[in-house]
């Protein structure tokens, strides 16, 4: 038999076709019907069936017991010592007593993503955070600086563009991320075969590099430098084309006074860039009628992340490829989260609250991940004692995991809804197991919203869930009327009653309902492959939220951050060149911290490497094979070296979600397979001080031989 649906774990949204018997997953193959992915599918869409039927994966709530071991309890249970806890931490510590942290896997998943709502709002903590802040936070506070809404993102509309240059993303393994473009090496060969061009600035010849007219390296942590180097070219050479939106921008002269330091000339010391390049792309950029700059986690997680998601925002408005056709455009979504957020009053907001031990600014209620250690493991009025996760893995996740891993025994309380018993759900004293892909009901919220065409996708569940498993939207919301209720049973009640009507599939409806197409989920339904919308169309200043109707190309939160780049600038030219900087990786069969449980995905070459370029392998001494020890202010890791002048000379690149080998985690195949993990390196004092975002490229880092060690790689 046959189910079609959206494989949910990445942003890609293939449509898939599960192959099955029943209870039994036989296969999944890509939908040449879905006319987004039309066919496409990656490696680890295995993993949707090997996951399904992991024996590893938890399908029984587990409680702590008094000897640190966990015991299976009924859902009852286990859900009424979580309210009865969670409610007990909150009246002896109160509002900042209690953390919540909400991990990546909810954007992908329907119920938890529209449950989260409901429960954040009546646990009332004041002290929230995910994986935001160690991801996109920097571009969502682009779009909130200046298009007025947080999730009025824009995404380059591939399909037509001919000049796409590329900002520290590799598509071609991650499969696109803030553009869900399902088959990116395709869509890549189609630009270059209508004779555009695709250049990738990146510290690594990546998978996409390769594939691209032009790469270039950058020294990881300079994009801030080299894209105002661009903007300066911009306004130096005369190539400002504002187009229609001449008369919907504002600060225009601000930006050019800002921009006047930043001569490419003087740049390139320390960007790696050369001037000559950053003039003539600029030129390019400006002359190509279908042209986008587009960047990610390269340039988000870095120590002016911020900076550098507005000034890339500000390029494609300065150069004529803001909302046109083949330039960074908006989807039009049929379900529209963004105009659901401005209905609730909820556009996002930026240092209305701040951390209580560092005073790091929080984004849209949340505080930055990088936080939550010294938040646990810092005593005083407001310290963290209880801990609730969805759907994350801090410990592996964010900087300094081991911090985080060394904090959360001392919780009085924790508890965990997520499938596994991993690095950091093993501290939890109750864990709750949601249901997992083809056992629940899907619909993309926030992908359409990202695509780079318009569609819509509903999924059914391959079968009702079994009655001893509970959906996170389920077990969110009962916890939620638990603690809204506050003991009152009849209160209670009417909250379970009102949940049970406002379910995740209604939710969807009405706002299919609402939405530009005035379609129905049962309209979406009826088309398991999805519906086609079409192409991306301009929206803007129509869509704009600012107060004003205007587009700020200088917000004071921007403008007030220059001087912090300037000195930085100033002491990277006097750095000692033997420094080497830590970058990230990602692989194509890795999925995070939690896909490695499938056999299918952790199979042959050993993923958790250390790259580095031949000349600072040999200064230390180093060859293919020998395990090296990375060194940063907080930790040290050894992991085998591969030794590849892919990175640019200076430059050590190491995957993260790896280090599976802690005691009490229960996934047999990772164990197998451990690695060692990024955030055990990675700093969680070093913050992009502007935006709260976490630094997770560009880490200062020691490589030296480990004694009498080879490992194969
Ligand atoms: N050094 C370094 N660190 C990084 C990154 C990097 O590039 N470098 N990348 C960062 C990025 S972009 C991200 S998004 C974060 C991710 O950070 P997190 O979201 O904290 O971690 P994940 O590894 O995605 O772990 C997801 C967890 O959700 C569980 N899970 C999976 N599916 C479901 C489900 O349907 N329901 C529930 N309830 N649980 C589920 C898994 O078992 C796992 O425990 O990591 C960040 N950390
Ligand atoms: N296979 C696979 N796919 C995934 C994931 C996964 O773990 N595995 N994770 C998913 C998630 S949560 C996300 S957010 C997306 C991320 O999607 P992408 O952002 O496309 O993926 P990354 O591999 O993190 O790409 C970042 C690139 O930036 C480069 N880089 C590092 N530092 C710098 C710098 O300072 N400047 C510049 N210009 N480049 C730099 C890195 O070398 C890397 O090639 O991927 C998603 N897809
Ligand atoms: S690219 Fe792979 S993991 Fe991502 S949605 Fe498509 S099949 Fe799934
Ligand atoms: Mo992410």
């Amino acid at each position: 038999m046959e189910h079609h649906r959206a494989c949910h774990l990445c942003e890609a949204i293939c449509g898939v076709v599960i192959e099955h018997d029943g209870d039994r997953l036989t296969g999944v193959r890509g939908d040449p019907d879905d006319p987004l992915s039309r066919g496409y599918l990656c490696p680890k869409a295995t993993a949707l069936v090997d996951l399904h039927h992991d024996p590893d994966r938890l399908k029984t709530p587990l409680r702590r017991t008094a000897g640190g071991d966990f015991e299976p309890v009924d859902w009852e249970t286990a859900l009424a010592l979580t309210a009865e806890r969670l409610a007990h931490a909150r009246r002896q510590h109160g509002p900042r007593g209690v953390a919540f942290y909400v991990g990546n896997p909810t954007v992908h998943n329907l119920g938890a993503l529209l449950g989260m709502q409901a429960f954040g709002a009546a646990l009332k903590s004041h002290n929230r955070y995910s994986a935001t802040s160690v991801d996109q936070l920097p571009k969502m506070l682009a779009s909130l600086q200046m298009y007025g809404h947080q999730l009025l993102i824009s995404v380059p509309d591939v399909d037509r563009c001919d000049l796409f240059i590329v900002f520290g993303a590799n598509p071609l393994v991650s499969n696109g991320s803030l553009m869900t473009a399902p088959g990116m090496k395709r869509r890549l060969d189609a630009i270059r075969a209508r004779g555009g061009r695709v250049v990738v600035f990146d510290p690594r010849r990546t998978e996409t590099a390769r594939v691209a007219d032009e790469h270039h390296f950058v020294r990881p942590g300079t994009d801030a430098l080299v894209l105002f180097a661009m903007v300066h070219t911009v306004f130096e050479e005369g190539l400002v084309r504002l187009g229609r939106f001449a008369h919907h921008v504002a600060d225009l002269d601000t930006l050019r006074t800002l921009a006047r330091e930043f001569a490419p000339e003087r740049t390139e010391a320390v960007t790696g860039v050369s001037a000559s390049v950053v003039r003539r792309l600029t030129r390019a950029l400006a002359d190509t009628g279908r042209a986008a700059v587009y960047g990610r986690m390269g340039v988000s997680v870095t120590d002016f992340g911020g900076l550098s998601n507005w000034l890339i925002e500000v390029l494609n408005v300065l150069t004529g490829h803001f909302d046109e056709p083949g330039g960074m455009m908006f989807s039009s979504p049929a379900a529209d989260l963004a105009a659901v957020g401005t209905l609730l009053g909820q556009r996002g907001s930026f240092g209305r609250i701040r951390s209580r031990v560092r005073g790091a600014p929080g984004f849209s209620g949340e505080l930055p991940a990088a936080c939550l250690a010294e938040e646990i493991d810092t005593p005083g009025d407001g310290q963290v004692r209880a801990l609730v996760t969805l759907a994350g893995n801090p410990v592996l996740s964010t900087p300094n995991g081991a911090r985080l891993e060394r904090a959360l025994p001392s919780l009085e309380f924790m508890v965990s809804i997520d499938p596994y018993v991993n690095e950091t759900t093993r501290h939890a004293h109750v864990i709750l197991p949601p249901t997992f892909g083809v056992e629940r009901e899907h619909y993309d919220l926030a992908f359409h919203g990202l695509a780079v065409r318009n569609t819509a996708r509903w999924s059914d569940p391959i079968r009702p869930r079994e009655a001893s498993q509970r959906h996170d939207w389920e077990i969110l919301s009962d916890l939620s009327a638990r603690l809204a209720a506050r003991g009152n049973p009849l209160r209670e009640r009417a909250l379970r009653a009102a949940a049970s009507v406002l379910t995740p599939a209604r939710i969807v409806d009405l706002a299919l309902r609402a939405g530009p197409y005035r379609l129905t989920r049962a309209k979406v339904a009826a088309a398991p492959s999805g519906v086609d919308l079409g192409a991306l169309v301009s929206v803007m200043p129509g869509r704009l939220q600012t107060r004003d109707g205007m587009i700020p190309l200088a917000p004071r939160c921007y403008v007030d951050d220059v001087p912090r780049l300037r000195a930085w600038w100033a002491s990277a030219e006097a750095r000692d060149p033997s420094q080497l900087v830590l970058i990230g990786r990602r692989g194509l069969r890795s999925n995070n911290s939690w896909g490695h449980n499938s056999v299918r995905l952790v199979k042959g070459p050993v993923g958790c490497t250390l790259r580095i370029h031949p000349d600072d392998a040999k200064a230390r001494g180093l060859a293919q094979g020998d395990v090296a020890v990375i060194a940063s202010r907080v930790g040290e890791v050894r992991a085998p070296v591969e030794v590849s002048d892919e990175v640019m000379r200076g430059v050590v690149s190491l995957p993260h979600g790896w280090g599976h080998h802690r005691e009490g985690v229960r996934m047999r195949v990772a164990a197998a397979h451990a690695g060692v993990s990024a955030n055990d390196l990675t700093d969680d004092a070093a913050l992009d001080a502007m935006s709260g975002n976490a630094v997770l490229n560009g880490v200062p880092v020691t490589v030296t031989r480990a004694e009498g060690a080879t490992a194969s790689v």
